[in-house]
């Protein structure tokens, strides 16, 4: 049993707002700071108890299948005021207790969850967890939501512009999810009977009656399609382009029984699957993957329908490629963009235990794929 558990401070720890923000404005320890201008950002940092973010957990010592719906992580149902958000990996762990079950956590509580619960691969878990942390959690606490309510961003929203956790779309979140609309239309982080209706439907008529890898692509392609005809704010440039093929690969990489050992012929049944998806629940009895495990098959379900990274330019059926953006052939520019444009301009000008934290975070995040080839990048210079 791990000690942050017990520990873990209690369901809201609200910061008592400053009086010219806003007298009935709280702000959330797990809020993040992003897009808030200089001075709120400043005095916000000063008010919220300041976290020197450790160094990531490394891989399992242990990196075997074992049961991991055990009688230590029984599932349990939502509390009050718990947040659960967009990803049923994260939201099964949470409510299984392999996360704080109010859906708050550090960086380093979900790469030891993901790891220890899904035996997700140690690099890719860091890159994720990071990448996510960066543009969606306080970079101050060292808290990130797991979900929480997404609140439109932009120059006229009051602050907090965003506290999104996971929600936040966009800068994580993204168009063209299986189970989840788009933002577009709403509040579209929670499960979608429809859409779920239709993972079963390419199931049953590309995987007999399971979700394999032939199914991703089928599925994939058609949830682009859709978006492309539907959405007229429609953005799949990176890293969205990333997250929607490497997602696609999760339900049969790590929701399929480890004593099953190969994982490129693995195949999700609906029972299984509704239960991630719906519930936040691991079946009776299920072990986490073989070995630890990674997006197997991406490039299957890319090379089934290739297509260049764009967008919908304010119509539907307006779709454009993008040069600019990170494709699969151009993997260093996913870390490069990712830092230099989209961190950079959450955080133009960070100063004190903000840069500080920036700073450490972005080199934790590069430690996910050190060894890759690409070039570290110091924004915020070193320290
Ligand atoms: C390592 C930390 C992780 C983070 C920060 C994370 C975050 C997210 C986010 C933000 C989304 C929503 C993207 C979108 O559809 O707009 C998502 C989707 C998804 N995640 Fe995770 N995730 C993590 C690990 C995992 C793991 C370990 C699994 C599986 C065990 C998983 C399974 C999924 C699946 C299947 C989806 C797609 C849902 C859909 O398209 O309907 N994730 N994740
Ligand atoms: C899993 O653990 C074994 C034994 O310690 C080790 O040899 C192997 O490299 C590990 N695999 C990964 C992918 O870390
Ligand atoms: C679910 O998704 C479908 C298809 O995109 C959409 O028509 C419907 O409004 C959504 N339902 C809810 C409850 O969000
Ligand atoms: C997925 O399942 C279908 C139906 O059983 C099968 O034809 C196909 O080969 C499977 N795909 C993979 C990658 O195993
Ligand atoms: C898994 O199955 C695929 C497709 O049948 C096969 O090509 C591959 O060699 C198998 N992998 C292992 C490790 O057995
Ligand atoms: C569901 O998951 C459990 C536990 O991993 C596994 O034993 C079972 O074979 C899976 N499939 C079905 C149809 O129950
Ligand atoms: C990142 O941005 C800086 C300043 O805009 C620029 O000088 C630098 O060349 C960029 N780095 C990369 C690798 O693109
Ligand atoms: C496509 C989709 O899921 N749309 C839904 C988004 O959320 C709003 C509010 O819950 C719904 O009204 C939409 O139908």
């Amino acid at each position: 049993m791990m000690l942050w558990r017990n520990s873990f401070p209690s369901l809201f720890v609200f910061i008592p707002a400053l009086a010219h923000l806003s007298s009935t404005l709280a702000f959330p320890s797990y809020g993040s700071l992003a897009g808030l201008s200089q001075r709120e950002v400043h005095e916000l940092a000063a008010s919220l108890p300041a976290v020197l973010p450790p160094p990531p957990p490394g891989p399992l010592t242990s990196n075997g299948t074992k049961l991991v719906n055990d009688r230590s992580h029984p599932w349990k149902p939502l509390r009050k005021g718990d947040i659960r958000g967009p990803c049923p990996g994260l939201n099964t762990l949470a409510s299984h207790g392999y996360l704080p079950r109010d859906g708050v956590a550090s960086p380093s509580q979900i790469i030891t969850a993901v790891q220890e619960g899904f035996n997700m691969e140690s690099g890719l878990a860091r890159f994720v967890t990071y990448g996510a942390h960066l543009v969606d959690g306080n970079l101050v606490t060292d808290l990130l939501s797991i979900g929480g309510k997404t609140k439109k961003t932009g120059k006229d929203a009051p602050p907090p512009a965003i506290i999104g956790g996971l929600n936040t779309h966009r800068v994580f979140e993204g168009d063209s999810s299986m189970t989840r609309g788009d933002d577009f239309f709403g509040d579209n982080h929670s499960f979608n009977q429809t859409l779920f209706d239709q993972f079963v439907e390419y199931s049953n008529r590309f995987g007999g009656g399971s979700y394999n890898i032939t199914v991703a692509a089928e599925l994939r392609h058609r949830r682009i399609q859709e978006s492309i005809a539907t959405n007229p704010e429609f953005d799949f440039t990176s890293p969205r382009f990333f997250t929607a093929f490497a997602e696609s690969t999760f339900p049969y990489a790590f929701f399929v029984d480890g004593r099953i050992s190969n994982r490129t012929t693995a195949a999700l049944d609906m029972t299984n699957a509704t239960l991630f998806f719906r519930d936040s629940k691991f079946p009776r009895d299920f072990w986490r993957p073989p070995a630890p495990t990674g997006a197997i098959g991406i490039i299957e379900i890319f090379s089934a329908y290739p297509i260049a990274p764009g967008r919908n330019v304010g119509a539907v059926n307006t779709y454009t490629p993008d040069p600019t953006s990170a494709d699969f052939g151009n993997f260093c520019l996913l870390y490069t963009n990712f830092v230099n444009n989209t961190v950079k301009s959450l955080y133009p000008d960070p100063k004190g235990v903000l840069r500080r934290n920036l700073i450490l975070n972005l080199r934790y995040f590069y430690g996910g794929i050190a060894g890759g080839g690409c070039e570290e990048i110091f924004p915020y210079g070193q320290i």
